[in-house]
């Protein structure tokens, strides 16, 4: 059995409404799982919400609400959000969902069992916004080390999972599996954290303080942290101990990606619960940079964030997406500037691909009414295997930026094909009128190939190039050869339609 490619985002606080921020790892996670079912892979691609915990149950006590009807509210405008950016996944799952308290519960007994869990008494600092405690070494300069916020002095009865036990055993497996962690500086960011020994981490709050949360197994007056519930959706989403056949086609996941805020909870926690559990690791962690805006990080917190629906309504969904993917390696940090994305759209989609696809449908409406003319075999001024290779090698290698960069070189060649051949002279010329229908034919074929590739991308305008060229959507490239050769017929009437990037002051609202 083909093992399905299993890709997560993390599972979003529901304490406020998503932001760019948010959109940018699930327009990755979704890049990544259309191009591997473009290359006839079964995907699996989960993303969901995390609805339990401190910040969720002040948010809804702010509002006056019952924290359920709270996060009831607040779900669909992720779904929302995820439909209008053409995000598709196969599975959403909230940590409310009664499978995954179930899968919580059962993973909590059998650790205790085991002896990997324990009730202590704790005392300590705790920072409430990041929800985590911290000793006294570990403050900086008496602040919370991850946030730098004030932290409160706590002492409570708590239940504790022995991290500490599997320390060198981490540090061990991160270096023997170098591909575990990406990129590779975060890697070495994780083993210089682990040269400090680890605490035990408590994984339980007293109701006292917290009640929005899982119940811990066994005890009336304890609930699960919100972070040892969260992590174990990737389990319960993907079937574990309820739906054994599922688990075993998607498990281990292929891909956790994660912004660099969580890297330490999915590099360090997450594997030792895994290997606590006897579960196999999953294949890599990705942890991608933040944007920024105007030097800080954009956070519900800090109060920065840009709205990914007013920009939807502006520009469009794949403008939004194909300027996240594009403007920053993965990996890095991006500075956010709408300014800049209006750039973007007018040199790279406006002027470069929508200029592209207007020339040419302009062309063949006006010289062969509208049908794709006969070009000669052999004469394609790109080489398909190679670009279908090369977008392969990058976006396998979490490199969308680069694979974007391989398609546009082929719609620069193509913009520059036309100004060399100059199509207006040949039509002049009644015994040059093979060539020109030579050219017509390399430039249809072109807009096709980028299409297809595009669609991992940008699907909405892929979609419609598609569509236009008379050509349905292909939704897998099965042994890729069939992307080696012409994606047009000759014959086809093409429909030029309106501009697929108009000029930002024609655009309609
Ligand atoms: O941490 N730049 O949820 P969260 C890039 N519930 N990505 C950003 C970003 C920014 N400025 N801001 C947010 C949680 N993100 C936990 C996760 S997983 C088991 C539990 C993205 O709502 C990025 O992926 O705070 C980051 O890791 C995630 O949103 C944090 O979302």
């Amino acid at each position: 059995m083909t093992k399905t490619y299993y890709l997560t985002t993390p599972i979003y606080y529901v304490n406020g409404k998503p932001h760019i921020g948010h959109a940018y790892t699930s327009i990755l996670c979704d890049t990544f799982a259309r191009f591997h079912r473009l290359r006839g892979e079964p995907v699996f691609y989960i993303t969901g919400t995390d609805e339990h915990g401190i910040k969720v149950q002040k948010a809804a006590i702010e509002q006056k609400k019952e924290p359920k009807a709270f996060v009831d509210e607040i779900v669909p405008q992720f779904k929302d959000l995820w439909r209008v950016l053409g995000i598709r996944y196969d599975h959403f799952i909230r940590t409310t969902d009664e499978y995954h308290k179930q899968v919580v519960q059962k993973v909590l007994a059998d650790l205790e069992a085991k002896g990997d869990i324990y009730k202590a008494k704790y005392q300590g600092w705790y920072c409430t916004p990041c929800e985590s405690f911290w000793t006294e070494l570990q403050l900086k300069e008496g602040k919370c080390s991850d946030c730098g916020r004030a932290v409160d002095r706590l002492e409570e009865e708590n239940y504790f999972f022995k991290l500490s036990k599997y320390q060198d055993w981490l540090i061990g497996y991160i270096r023997d599996n170098p591909y575990f962690i990406q990129p590779d500086y975060r890697k070495n960011e994780v083993l210089g954290f682990l040269k400090e020994p680890l605490e035990d981490l408590c994984i339980t709050r007293p109701k006292a303080r917290l009640t929005w949360g899982i119940e811990y197994p066994g005890s009336k007056d304890h609930v699960v942290y919100v972070w040892f519930d969260a992590l174990l959706n990737y389990l319960s989403g993907a079937g574990y101990f309820l739906d054994d056949k599922k688990f075993k086609s998607l498990w281990p996941a292929d891909l956790h990606l994660v912004g660099k805020d969580i890297l330490r909870q999915h590099a360090v926690f997450w594997p030792i619960m895994l290997k606590a559990m006897g579960v196999i690791m999953p294949k890599l962690v990705f942890a991608h940079g933040w944007w920024r805006i105007g030097g800080a990080k954009m956070s519900k917190s800090v109060g920065n964030v840009v709205d990914p629906i007013a920009l939807v309504q502006k520009y469009g969904s794949d403008v939004l997406r194909y300027f996240l993917l594009n403007e920053v390696t993965l990996g890095l940090d991006g500075t956010y500037s709408e300014d800049l994305l209006v750039e973007r759209y007018s040199s790279d989609l406006a002027n470069s691909l929508g200029n592209l696809w207007h020339r040419t449908a302009s062309m063949i409406e006006k010289y062969f009414e509208g049908k794709i003319p006969q070009g000669k075999a052999g004469t394609r001024i790109y080489d398909a295997a190679g670009l279908w290779d090369e977008t392969s090698k990058a976006v396998l290698a979490h490199d969308p930026r680069e694979a974007l960069a391989r398609i546009w070189a082929v719609i620069t060649r193509a913009n520059q094909f036309v100004e060399e051949t100059k199509p207006w002279a040949l039509a002049k010329d009644p015994s040059r009128i093979d060539e020109l229908a030579d050219v017509l034919f390399n430039l249809a074929d072109s807009v096709a190939h980028v299409a297809v590739l595009l669609q991992a991308f940008m699907p909405e305008t892929a979609k419609v190039i598609l569509e236009r060229l008379k050509i349905g959507p292909i939704e897998q490239i099965r042994g890729d050869k069939e992307f080696y050769g012409s994606l047009v017929t000759a014959g086809t009437v093409i429909e030029k339609g309106e501009p697929l990037f108009p000029r930002l002051d024609e655009k309609k609202p």
